[in-house]
């Protein structure tokens, strides 16, 4: 008999413009092609009472304390933890722009926020199978579409976030250089998701982030 693969968690992490979205897009209709039955998911998930909250924040117009947003973007996660749980259980692959380690990069780069103290409210989440980053330099990202329109769009902040966000890197990250054309990172983007679609892992119970 057949032993049922569960679904694969698969996370997009970048500073801002690195082509996130872009790439889970691209990724997502290759799968769809392929008839590789997934979802996609984003953080923050707007649409939830938490979700706009942090949107108005993000808008900057709502104040929040460093502490405070931080725990609100960790509970959007939380709130959405049994929908992931039950489409990884019944096969479906999640594709997810932005989890965790964003939540950890960002607000660790704020005055007086610990990086160990942020990790804490997302522990017991599900640790993803694969963690894509996408990563370029700050400054050539500054050039792309749109940038500087909500909060954290700086360049200083992003610096400290991409610092940030390497020192997260785990046996679980892949890292894909996003400062080439869309083509290419999406060449190599799919490639590895397709490795972990592959992977014997599927067979045994997702990990927890610790
Ligand atoms: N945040 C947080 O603090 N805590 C948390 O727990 C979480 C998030 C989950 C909102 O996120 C903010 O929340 C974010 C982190 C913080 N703050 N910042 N900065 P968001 O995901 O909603 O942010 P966004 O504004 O929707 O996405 P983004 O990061 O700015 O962009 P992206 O998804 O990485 O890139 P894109 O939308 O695919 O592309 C951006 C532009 O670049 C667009 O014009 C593309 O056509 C262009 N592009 C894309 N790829 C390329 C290549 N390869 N070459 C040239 N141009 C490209």
């Amino acid at each position: 008999m057949e032993i049922m693969k569960r679904g694969a968690l698969i996370v997009l992490e970048g500073c801002d413009r690195s082509g996130k979205t872009t790439q889970c897009q691209k990724v997502m209709s290759w799968l769809k092609q392929s008839n590789i039955e997934s979802h996609f998911m984003r953080f923050p998930e707007r649409s939830t009472t938490i979700g706009s909250l942090i949107g108005k924040y993000l808008e900057c117009s709502a104040e929040l304390e460093d502490h405070a947003i931080h725990l609100l973007f960790s509970a959007n996660r939380w709130e959405l933890l049994p929908d992931m749980k039950k489409l990884l259980g019944k096969g479906t692959n999640i594709i997810v722009d932005r989890y965790s380690y964003s939540g950890i990069a960002f607000s660790a780069a704020k005055p007086n926020m610990d990086l160990t103290w942020c990790q804490k409210s997302d522990s017991g989440l599900l640790k993803p199978d694969l963690v894509i980053f996408l990563d370029i330099d700050p400054t050539v990202a500054q050039t792309r579409g749109e940038y500087g329109v909500e909060r954290y769009e700086n360049l200083e902040m992003q610096k400290l976030v991409r610092s940030n966000y390497l020192k997260l890197k785990d046996e679980t990250w892949k890292v894909v250089d996003a400062s080439r054309s869309v083509e290419e990172v999406t060449r190599d983007v799919c490639q590895l998701v397709k490795e972990a679609l592959d992977s014997k892992s599927l067979l045994t119970e997702i990990k927890q982030l610790t």
